[in-house]
């Protein structure tokens, strides 16, 4: 494995954290994630926590699971929050972005570390290898995680969404953006500071919503990338990804300035019958944490108008 070499050692990383009195939560979204959940957290709390003290929680954000995701996670050593307990004074809302928004509520770290439970082959360098750049560059706002995406157990072809898709928005309307290997990764870490300052979109369509966001704000070189080596998860089918792709779409030309009453968010599809089948797509905006008055009396941000 000699993609463990180059892992960052987690002594050292914690002296660092220490001197400089941060604080990181590693926060994981889960629905029906029985099977992997456990895992994720139990390698967690065992090397970042006992062994090493780098990472001060690890929180699991439950939406609604049917399986035992709730559970598995708490036996693990997580703090499990369930979506509808988060924020309900804010109204319902729904899918994996609403539950990183809540998460940067419940959590408390000054950096935040988004794992997506779903892993299969995860290790505790991947969390490592992205809290690394916040920990030693105070320019460092978000770092996003890459990998190789096996499919089907080959050696390429995952990502389709992000081939299909990311990667043609980014090139033509944000060529700055395009240099991220993995834009719609679910590994990534950052600055508290940097991620309380701007929108998430609900659905699918928050891991690009939050690049070109925190690029306008801070700037695409305060987007750092770290190479996570071999990530293996739950492939969906190609049927599942229309609806993913089409919020990537509309987000992406939100931020290009089309209006959002102009941009249509129910996805129209055929099954084998021809039949048509109609797909409402997630796509609804959380504000920035910055703007919720239970998050600043929470964590004592003033107003600064
Ligand atoms: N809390 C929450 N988590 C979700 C939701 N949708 C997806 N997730 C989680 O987000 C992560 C990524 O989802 P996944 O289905 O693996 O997406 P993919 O990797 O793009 O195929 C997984 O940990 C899911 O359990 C949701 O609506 N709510
Ligand atoms: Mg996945």
């Amino acid at each position: 494995m000699p993609e463990d070499l180059d892992a960052p050692d987690p002594a050292r990383l914690a002296a660092a954290k220490a001197r400089s009195g941060t604080t990181v939560s590693v926060c994981l979204p889960a629905r029906n994630e029985e099977a992997t959940v456990g895992h994720i957290v139990g390698t967690l709390r065992r090397n970042l926590i006992e062994r090493v003290p780098l990472v001060d929680e690890i929180l699991v954000i439950d939406d609604h699971s049917s399986d035992a995701t709730a559970e598995a996670a708490r036996w693990e050593g997580a703090v499990v929050h369930a979506t509808a307990e988060l924020l309900p004074d804010l109204g319902p809302g729904a899918g994996k972005g609403n539950a990183l928004w809540l998460s940067l509520y419940a959590s408390e770290g000054d950096l935040v570390c988004w794992v997506d439970a779903d892993i299969r082959n995860f290790g505790p360098e991947f969390v490592t290898r992205l809290l690394e750049p916040l920990l030693t560059d105070r320019a460092v706002g978000l770092v996003k995680g890459y990998y190789r995406r096996p499919l089907h157990g080959e050696g390429t072809g995952g990502g389709r969404v992000t081939e299909l898709m990311a990667r043609p928005l980014l090139s033509a309307l944000y060529p700055a953006l395009a240099t991220v290997v993995q834009p719609l990764a679910g590994e990534y870490a950052g600055r508290r500071e940097v991620l309380e300052a701007v929108p998430f979109v609900q659905g699918w369509g928050v891991e690009l919503g939050l690049l070109i966001d925190v690029a306008r704000a801070f700037g695409p070189e305060s987007i750092a990338q770290r190479d996570l080596g071999v990530r293996e998860h739950r492939n969906r089918a190609l049927d599942e990804l229309g609806g993913e792709a089409m919020a990537v779409l509309i987000t992406g030309l939100r931020r290009a300035g089309l209006p959002a009453h102009e941009l249509a968010t129910t996805l129209v599809r055929f099954d084998a019958e021809h039949r048509e089948l109609l797909e409402p797509v997630e796509v609804r905006e959380r504000p920035p944490m910055l703007q919720v008055p239970a998050y600043r009396a929470k964590f004592g941000r003033e107003l600064s108008a």
